[in-house]
């Protein structure tokens, strides 16, 4: 039981110099903070996001959300013992009363979720994945496979109907650190292969922090990053994955990729043949938010060869998972906390997956935060896949650095299993 002594809430800035909710939550043990993040590629099921729509910020303050924490939220709150993460979670939800949160605004109840957490964990004197991993029922801690996105695309570069993320997958060795260095070496590799061929521009960096080379096709990405990764020295050890976001790009049925028009059935063989060209491991949001026959096409005829990750289909709320599990449109859970607002839930979503023999990756948002909860959440649910972006931009490798920091607290008692599969795989 731990007793909630004050919440506040402030403005704060994220990555994309957009305004974000930062709570700070205090008990008797010290004060604890957390920092929403934000999509731009944002899926229409998700939690509502709560912006102010004034002058300010042109439309993007988030003071309505920091007012519902310091007027609604803490009143309640404070001066109130809580037994669980749970409990409070559960509480909030009933003072939004809303099933998306549109009250209150996710951005509200976020914050103060993730800084309860933390509260209990140093109530517990546990670090935070150790806590995350006590409340999920995690035996084992597990350091995933870091997804990096090292070409950006679509909304995360300011271009229409154009693939989001381009992803090395570094899976092939024995630790997380050997993974993210030969990650990061890649990145390098890459850039100095996309000055080469087509000048300084286009290493400039998009959201994520990976590049944005303007003039690049799809082909040319990928052969590009097909070549950093034998350059380098990695290939068979670190692989590549595609966020599509085909949501942007979904109109009347159809799908518009770089100007040339495809019917679902035809993006199957599209993304086939990719897959067959350039060793694809996994591939999120091939499908659009609610073309469900799209994503059951694919997860049948490419489910079992490779990863079919859910991020706008799912939104990380265990109802649209049922709905995708009974209809077999995905293998895997692409879990985003922001999606659906509290710990807690994000939590369940997470253990359904496991339960459904799905895998999971959890990932940032495109406007993030110094914040790196992520990085204890994805190793306290042993979830075996991360997505933080690329290894540059403090607002990504804080999650990357807080993952170098846990995997060395495991070292200390043997326990720092990497989810790759090792060398020789
Ligand atoms: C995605 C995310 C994160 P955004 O589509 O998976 O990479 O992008 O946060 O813009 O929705
Ligand atoms: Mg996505």
């Amino acid at each position: 039981m731990v007793k909630i002594v004050s919440v506040h809430a402030r403005q704060v800035l994220d990555s994309r110099g957009n305004p974000t909710v930062e709570a700070e939550l205090s008990t008797s043990r010290g004060h604890f903070s957390a920092i929403v993040p934000s999509g731009a590629s944002t899926g229409a099921h998700e939690a509502m996001e709560l912006r102010d729509g004034a002058k300010e910020y042109a439309g993007k303050g988030v003071l309505k959300a920091v007012e519902n924490v310091n007027s609604i939220i803490s009143p309640k709150v404070s001066g109130r013992d809580f037994f669980s993460l749970d409990e409070l979670d559960s509480f909030l939800n009933s003072l939004d009363g809303t099933a998306n949160k549109s009250a209150l605004g996710a951005n509200a109840i976020l914050p103060v979720s993730m800084a309860f957490c933390r509260a209990l964990a140093s109530h517990e004197s546990m670090r935070l994945f150790e806590y995350i991993g006590r409340v999920s029922g995690t035996k084992d801690f597990v350091l995933p496979v870091p997804f990096l996105n090292v070409l950006n695309g679509g909304k995360h570069a300011g271009r229409e109907n154009d693939i989001q993320e381009h992803m090395l997958v570094p899976s092939g060795f024995a630790s997380f650190s050997e993974a993210l260095r030969a990650g990061t070496e890649t990145y390098h590799v890459l850039k100095g292969i996309l000055r080469k061929k087509y000048g300084g521009e286009a290493a400039l960096l998009g959201d994520e922090g990976g590049f944005c080379p303007k003039s690049a096709s799809l082909d040319d990405r990928l052969e590009m990053m097909g070549k950093a990764v034998s350059e380098a020295g990695y290939s068979g050890e670190v692989h590549i994955a595609l966020d599509c976001a085909s949501s942007e790009f979904f109109k009347d049925g159809n799908y518009n990729i770089d100007g040339k028009e495809y019917t679902p059935m035809e993006l199957v063989d599209f993304y086939a043949a990719l897959v067959e060209r350039f060793g694809l491991v996994s591939i999120e949001d091939g499908f659009a938010e609610d073309d469900w026959s799209g994503w059951r096409l694919f997860n049948s005829r490419m489910g079992k060869k490779i990863e079919i990750v859910g991020d706008d289909l799912l939104v990380t709320s265990v109802s649209r998972m049922k709905a995708a599990i009974e209809r077999k449109a995905c293998n895997a859970l692409l879990l985003k906390v922001n999606q659906i607002g509290t710990v807690t839930e994000s939590v369940e979503a997470a253990r359904l997956a496991f339960r459904s023999q799905w895998r999971v990756m959890v990932s940032h948002r495109s406007g993030e935060s110094e914040d790196s909860f992520i990085s204890d959440l994805v190793v306290g649910l042993a979830a075996g896949q991360s997505k933080f972006g690329a290894p540059a931009r403090s607002e990504r490798t804080a999650k990357y650095n807080q993952l170098l920091r846990i995997e060395e607290a495991l070292a200390e008692t043997g326990k720092a299993k990497f989810a790759g599969k090792g060398p020789s795989a």
